[in-house]
C-alpha cells in the first residue's frame, strides 16, 4: 500500500502530526442535525448511503481532517445479528437485553448481508475524499458492543455485564465470540470496500479486572486482528481501549495492532516511554478542554505535541466530541496543530 496518507504514514514514522477526531460527525455541526433531520430515525440515517456518506464527509470539508471516519454505529451490529436496537431521543440506545437463548439465536451470517448499506456508504466515501485522506471504518470492541447487548442500555459501571461475565463466563465467551466472527467479516467488507484503516473501540474496556481485561479485551481483540488479516494482510488496526490504564502496555504489545487511541488520563511520558516504542499514539486531548477554549485549549494542544509528536501520533482526543463544543474551537485546534514546528521551536 502507498503511503501517501499523513494518517497511514504516521502509523509507520514521525512527521508532521495528522490530526482527526472521534465522533468529528456529529451534533455540533449544523449541517450534520440538517440531513440527521431529514432522515427521521438515527438508524435510519446509519442504513441510507447517501445521507451517511454526506455526514462522513462533512467534518473533512468544514475542517480538513486528515480523515474522514464512516458514520455509523458501533450498534449496528447486534441490530445486524436481529436484536432489536431502539435510539431513544435524548436518551440513548435501547437493546432487549440478551440471555442464553438470544446468544444462540444470534444470525452471524446473516449480518453481513443487513450490513450492505453501510458498506456501499464507504465505497460512496472513498470516491468523494481527497487521495490524501484517509477514510477510517470501524467496529466496536466485542465487550464494549457486549455491554450494550446484556445491559440494554449504556451504564456507568458495567455492572450488569461484569456480573454475568462473573456469573456465566462461558456464555460470555460464546457471546464475544460470536462478536468477533461478525465484527472479522464486517472489517474486511469495509477493508475491502475503500476503508484505508479500522479503528475498534472498546469504549468500556476501562471497567475490566486485569484477568478479564486479558480474556474479554486483549484476547478477542487479538482475534479480530489475526482473522482480519487472514484475509487482507495489509490491514491496520487503531485499537481504543478507553479507560485501559496500565493494560494499554500490554493490548499494545499483545493485540497485535498498529496504533492505541489513549484517553486523556493517560499520561504522556507512559505513552512515549511503553507504547510509542511499539505502536503509533492517539489521542489524547480531554473532550471538555476542547469545549473550553481558550488558552488552556492552546496550552493542552502544545503539551500533547511536545510530549507526544517526536515519535509516530494522531493527534486526536481522548473520546468523542460533545455536541456543546463550538465550532470555533474546533478551528482554533486544527490551526494550532497545523502550524506546530516541533519541540525545539
Ligand atoms: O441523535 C444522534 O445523532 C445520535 C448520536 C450518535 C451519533 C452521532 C450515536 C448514538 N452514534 C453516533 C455516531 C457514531 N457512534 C460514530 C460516527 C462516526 C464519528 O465518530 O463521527 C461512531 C464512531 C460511534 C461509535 C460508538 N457508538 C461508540 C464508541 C465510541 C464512544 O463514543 O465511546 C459507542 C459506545 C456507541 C454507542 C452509542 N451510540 C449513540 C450513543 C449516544 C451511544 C452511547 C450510549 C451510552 O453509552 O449511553
Amino acid at each position: 500500500m502507498a503511503v501517501d496518507k499523513p494518517i497511514l504514514r504516521a502509523l509507520e514514522r514521525s512527521g508532521p502530526p495528522p490530526i482527526w477526531l472521534m465522533r468529528q460527525a456529529g451534533r455540533y455541526l449544523t449541517e450534520y442535525r440538517e440531513v440527521r433531520a431529514q432522515a427521521g430515525s438515527f438508524l435510519n440515517l446509519c442504513y441510507t448511503p447517501a445521507l451517511a456518506a454526506e455526514v462522513t464527509l462533512q467534518p473533512v470539508r468544514r475542517f480538513g481532517f486528515d480523515a474522514a471516519i464512516l458514520f455509523s454505529d458501533i450498534l449496528v451490529v447486534p441490530d445486524a445479528l436481529g436484536r432489536r436496537v431502539d435510539y431513544v431521543e435524548g436518551e440513548g440506545p435501547r437493546l432487549d437485553p440478551i440471555d442464553s437463548d438470544g446468544i444462540d439465536r444470534l444470525e452471524v451470517e446473516g449480518s453481513q448481508a443487513r450490513l450492505a448499506p453501510v458498506l456501499e456508504t464507504v465505497g460512496r466515501v472513498r470516491e468523494a475524499l481527497g487521495p490524501d485522506k484517509a477514510l477510517i471504518g470501524f467496529c466496536g470492541a466485542p465487550w464494549t458492543v457486549a455491554t450494550y447487548m446484556i445491559a440494554g442500555r449504556g451504564t456507568s459501571d458495567q455492572a450488569p455485564s461484569r456480573a454475568f461475565g462473573a456469573a456465566s463466563p462461558d456464555l460470555l465467551d460464546r457471546l464475544i465470540g460470536k462478536l468477533v466472527e461478525a465484527s472479522v467479516a464486517y472489517l474486511v467488507g469495509q477493508l475491502k470496500g475503500g476503508a484505508d484503516l479500522v479503528q475498534v473501540f472498546d469504549s468500556w474496556s476501562g471497567v475490566l479486572g486485569e484477568v478479564e481485561f486479558e480474556r474479554w479485551a486483549i484476547a478477542p481483540m487479538k482475534a479480530i486482528v489475526e482473522g482480519v488479516r487472514a484475509v487482507v494482510p495489509e490491514a491496520r488496526f487503531i485499537g481504543f481501549p478507553k479507560g485501559a490504564g496500565l493494560m494499554l502496555e500490554r493490548y499494545a504489545a499483545e493485540t497485535g495492532v498498529d496504533a492505541v487511541g489513549i484517553d486523556w488520563t493517560v499520561p504522556l511520558g507512559f505513552a512515549r516511554e511503553r507504547l510509542q516504542p511499539r505502536v503509533a499514539v492517539q489521542g489524547n486531548l480531554d473532550p471538555m478542554v476542547l469545549k473550553a477554549g481558550g488558552v488552556a485549549l492552546d496550552r493542552a494542544i502544545d503539551r500533547i505535541l511536545a510530549g507526544l509528536a517526536d515519535g509516530r501520533f494522531i493527534f486526536n482526543l481522548g473520546h468523542g466530541i460533545v455536541p456543546e463544543t463550538p465550532i470555533a474551537h474546533v478551528e482554533q485546534l486544527v490551526r494550532r496543530v497545523r502550524n506546530w514546528q516541533g519541540a525545539a521551536a
